[in-house]
Formats: C-alpha cells, structure tokens, sequence
C-alpha cells in the first residue's frame, strides 16, 4: 500500500483544496492529511474561519482523505513520514523546495498549485461585497 501524506490549514475548503486532494490520493493508495492545528495556524500567521476540529471533520468527509492528523508544528514532518511509513510527501509548489530534506526518507513531489482560487482571496471578495 503506497501511503502519501500532505500537510495544511485547508479552511473554506474550495476547489483548489479538492484539486491538491485528488491529485495526492492519484499516486498512491492511502493520504494522509496533516492539518493545522488552531495554535500552529497563529505561528504560521494564519486565522482560520473553521476550528480545526470542523475543519478535520470536513476533511474526514472527502473521499480523496483516508486519514487526518494534527499538525502542531514545523519539525513533525520526520517523524510523521517514519510513523506513518509514508511513500510520498505532496505539497503544492508555492512550497517548492522547501521539505526537500524529506527526500532522505520517502519521494517529495510538489504539484502545481490551482489558479485563480485561494481562501485569503474568498475572504477578500467577501469583504468587498459587504462593503461596497
Ligand atoms: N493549494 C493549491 N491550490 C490552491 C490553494 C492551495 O494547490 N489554489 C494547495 C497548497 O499548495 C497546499 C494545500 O493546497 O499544498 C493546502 O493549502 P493551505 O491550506 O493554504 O496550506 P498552507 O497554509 O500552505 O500549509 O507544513 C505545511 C503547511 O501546513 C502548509
């Protein structure tokens, strides 16, 4: 069973969120997304609208998604790639480069990020609309 994992905050789930999914869960059998934490989103400067418990559980929901685990920090990653024999690490490529030293322990593949969609710009538009 080839285990792939991912990682991020995934609020306002849209549709590059799904794509990213679909695309991980595409290489292997199994994905396991590592998701961020409610403390670990204000050290990444993150605010997110959904709790990470309503966030787990929308993931939890989506077929792509076999498993959810929670991101605390920046220096889990090893660890969770060991524990959980994972084949393949995914990110989107605005973080290209940036875990390539988990190629010592399993493949890192980053895939192209969806453009055009993005939580900060929902947040954006929303905030227009309501405000003229
Ligand atoms: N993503 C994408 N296309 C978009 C938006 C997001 O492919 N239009 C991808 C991102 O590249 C990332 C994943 O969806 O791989 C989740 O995005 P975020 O929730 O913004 O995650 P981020 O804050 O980048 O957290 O330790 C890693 C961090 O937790 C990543």
């Amino acid at each position: 069973m080839r285990k792939v994992l991912t990682y991020g905050t995934f609020d306002l789930l849209h549709w590059g969120h799904i794509n990213l999914l679909k695309r991980a869960k595409d290489l292997g059998d199994y994905l396991i997304v590592g998701l961020s934490g409610d403390e670990f989103n204000a050290i990444k400067n993150k605010k997110s609208y959904h709790s990470f418990d309503n966030r787990k559980m929308i993931l939890e929901s989506i077929r792509y998604v076999d498993e959810v685990i929670e991101e605390k920090s920046w220096d889990q990653k090893v660890r969770d790639v060991v524990d959980h024999n994972v084949d393949i690490f995914v990110m989107g490529d605005d973080w290209e480069g940036k875990f390539d030293f988990l190629k010592d322990y399993c493949e890192v593949i980053y895939l192209p990020r969806t453009i055009g969609i993005s939580t900060s710009q929902i947040k954006k538009d929303l905030f227009s609309v309501n405000n003229g």
